[in-house]
């Protein structure tokens, strides 16, 4: 008997939706493609020496222990060392409230495992990380979008729907926040607004998951104070990763989390991967320790706020009138409104023949509808050449776009003039 998979799928799995810039990674094997999709940090920056002298290092003194399974909570140097970091950011936390994970991206899974029923509400940004709309949209979660605007998330309107969502008894369970350089807009919310979300926590009851990050991809202004730091009554879950900051193919992230949370984190975590890779978390601990993390950052931000300038000297000249984009003060992200009623999936197909690639903004919005004239580049994959040509690309790509809608919406206004003059004519006669 042929199997008929669809009977057999959970209701959850036939729900699952795929991550469009996991797809488009696909189009980096084209041969010629420029492509401003996946959030991939610039294989340039990665101390592939520093990495093989440490592996040496560890499995001549310690490969024993370095190839074994791991505790969950993670290699407890590593906690300690993330721990020191987090103080110097502005979290006070101790090793037990660290949680290594495998890629932050882990921490979006577990957290919503452990928090959300289906139907619960999440709150999100319209637009946030594709990757959480995907994994909390798995959990079968409701999703409360949230407007941003040059300040990341509307509080004003956050104020408003979470007022509503009380008066129904149905406050979130989660508010998904990405403060520092949004991914995919690059915007960044303001310390106000931080210390608003964590008394809005207080009064409304829910948790908040801090998503951070790039925090440490600072290009211009000062360092803010991340949410976590304003919370006394622990509802905020803080979570970063090694993957921008050294190399995301180690799958190394953490949690910073009040214990309670924390040991439900780690039942969860052992039925999903048991622990983290231990090799990637010696490489980070090490790393750390060795004082090479601070250096890299600095390398890292001089390259990234250098291809962050091109890029914005590229859409300032090859941008036609009419679009607008995010001026971000990190990260690697800007965000491009095109006119109103232009597709930017239509959009893409044609720049994809052009070569050059971005992802689609609707991905990045919980309810799909959203967000059909806009799109995210990244600026930091690409070498400094190929930011200038791609969008130079781009820019082509989309003034054909403009200029052929302007002829069709001109063709269409002449053709329902023709049409007002005929009917008028016959009513004439
Ligand atoms: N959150 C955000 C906002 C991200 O952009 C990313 C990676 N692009 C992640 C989480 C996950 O990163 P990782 O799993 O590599 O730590
Ligand atoms: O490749 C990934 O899945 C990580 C990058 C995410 C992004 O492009 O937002």
């Amino acid at each position: 008997m042929a199997i008929n998979l669809t009977r057999h799928f959970s209701d959850r799995t036939k729900e699952l939706r795929a991550s469009e810039v996991r797809e488009l990674l696909k189009l980096l094997q084209v041969p010629d493609m420029i492509s401003f999709a996946g959030g991939f940090p610039n294989p340039e920056t990665f101390p592939t020496e520093i990495v093989r002298e440490i592996l040496n290092d560890v499995l001549k003194k310690d490969g024993g222990q370095a190839l074994q399974y791991g505790i969950t909570e993670g290699y407890a140097p590593l906690r300690e060392a993330v721990a020191g970091r987090m103080k110097k950011k502005g979290i006070d936390c101790t090793k037990e409230e660290v949680l290594i994970v495998s890629g932050s991206q882990q921490a979006i899974d577990l957290m919503g495992k452990i928090f959300i029923d289906p139907r619960d509400t999440v709150v999100v940004t319209a637009p946030t990380y594709l990757a959480a709309i995907t994994g909390f949209g798995a959990l079968q979660a409701t999703f409360e979008s949230i407007p941003i605007d040059q300040n990341n998330m509307r509080m004003d309107i956050f104020e408003e729907r979470i007022k509503k969502l009380a008066k129904r008894s149905n406050p979130p369970e989660i508010v998904y926040a990405l403060p520092n350089f949004q991914n995919p807009s690059g915007v960044t919310m303001p310390e106000k607004n931080r210390k608003k979300l964590v008394d809005f926590a207080s009064e409304y009851d829910f948790i908040i998951l801090e998503d951070d990050p790039y925090g440490e991809l600072r290009y211009v202004g000062e360092h803010l104070r991340p949410i976590k730091s304003y919370d006394d009554e622990d509802r905020v879950v803080y979570m970063s990763t090694f993957s921008k900051i050294l190399a995301p193919g180690l799958r190394v992230g953490w949690v910073v989390a009040p214990e309670d949370i924390l040991k439900k984190l780690v039942i969860s975590k052992q039925s999903t991967d048991v622990c983290t890779n231990v090799i990637g978390q010696r490489v980070a601990h090490e790393y750390t320790v060795r004082g090479h993390i601070d250096p890299q950052i600095e390398k890292i931000k001089k390259i990234y706020s250098r291809k962050m300038s091109l890029m914005l000297n590229g859409m300032d000249e090859f941008m036609p009138d009419g679009i607008k984009w995010t001026k971000p003060e990190g990260g690697m992200f800007l965000w491009v409104n095109l006119p109103d009623g232009t597709d930017s999936s239509e959009l893409l197909k044609k720049a994809l023949k052009k070569r050059v690639a971005f992802v689609t903004g609707r991905a990045f919005f919980a309810d799909p509808r959203d967000g059909l004239s806009t799109m995210r580049l990244n600026f930091t994959h690409p070498s400094d050449e190929l930011i200038t040509e791609g969008l130079r690309r781009l820019g082509g790509v989309i003034n054909q776009e403009l200029v052929s809608k302007w002829d069709r919406t001109a063709e269409s206004d002449d053709k329902k003039m023709e049409d007002v003059l005929k009917g008028s004519l016959i009513g004439k006669s």
